[in-house]
């Protein structure tokens, strides 16, 4: 049987999330706002745009387009410094057995993330060749919750969305899964994602019986 395996990328295959959060806090700083670690958490599975209202919403600051995409080239541009040394040594606990054991298998893989830097990033941890089909911000339209982005990923591999299984760590992303009618599987801590199907920490989690049982 074969099954579509979707993944997201921020915060299931690769920790981007402590890039970002780098990357926000100088433009926060600059403007004089807060921002945590928590408030941090709501950017999560977010657009970049939209990263940026929440956090001039949280400052109570209203900008001209003009500012804003200023710092929002600002934002890309600081944290694709942080992304210069990035090798498969940042690939999360467990992911690359998975994917191997997927492939072994001859189930199709893609990617399914709200990240326009995708493709730069699967090259540089070396894990581009494991997907078929790769599904990012550069081509959607309609942010997560709305489930385009996995439902383009499960067309692009020709399987059905009912015969999909999405990996994601953002409750947006979960939500997504769920609104497509895929299977979703929340990689995380159970208290934010009890909407998904399933629920692991990490993927050094994930039995590979687990994974053969989804395929059977
Ligand atoms: C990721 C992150 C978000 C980020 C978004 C856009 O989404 O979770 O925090 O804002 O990408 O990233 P970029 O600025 O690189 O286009 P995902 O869907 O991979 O979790
Ligand atoms: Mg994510």
């Amino acid at each position: 049987n074969t099954k579509a395996f979707i993944f997201d990328l921020d915060g299931v295959i690769v920790d981007t999330a402590k890039y970002h959060y780098l990357a926000w806090q100088k433009i926060a700083a600059e403007l004089n706002i807060e921002f945590t670690h928590e408030h941090n958490e709501l950017l999560k599975g977010v657009s970049r745009v939209r990263s940026l209202d929440i956090i001039l919403e949280l400052g109570k600051v209203t900008a001209s387009q003009e500012d804003k995409d200023r710092w929002l080239v600002q934002k890309n541009e600081d944290y694709l410094s942080y992304l210069v040394d990035m090798d498969a040594s940042e690939i999360l606990p467990g992911v690359f057995e998975i994917l191997k054991f997927l492939k072994e298998n001859n189930q199709p893989i893609a990617l399914g993330s709200a990240s326009k830097n995708a493709r730069p990033i699967l090259e540089k941890t070396g894990l581009l060749s494991y997907f078929e089909a790769v599904v990012d911000g550069n081509d959607v339209t309609n942010a997560k919750p709305d489930p385009e982005v996995f439902l383009m990923a499960a067309k692009l591999l020709n399987i059905t969305p009912e015969n999909s299984i999405v990996f994601e760590d953002s409750v947006a992303g979960v939500q997504a899964a769920n609104i497509g009618r895929m299977t979703s599987i929340g990689i995380g801590e159970a208290s934010t994602l009890h909407e998904a199907k399933y629920i692991f920490k990490d993927f050094s989690e994930i039995e590979t019986s687990f994974i053969a049982n989804l395929i059977k």
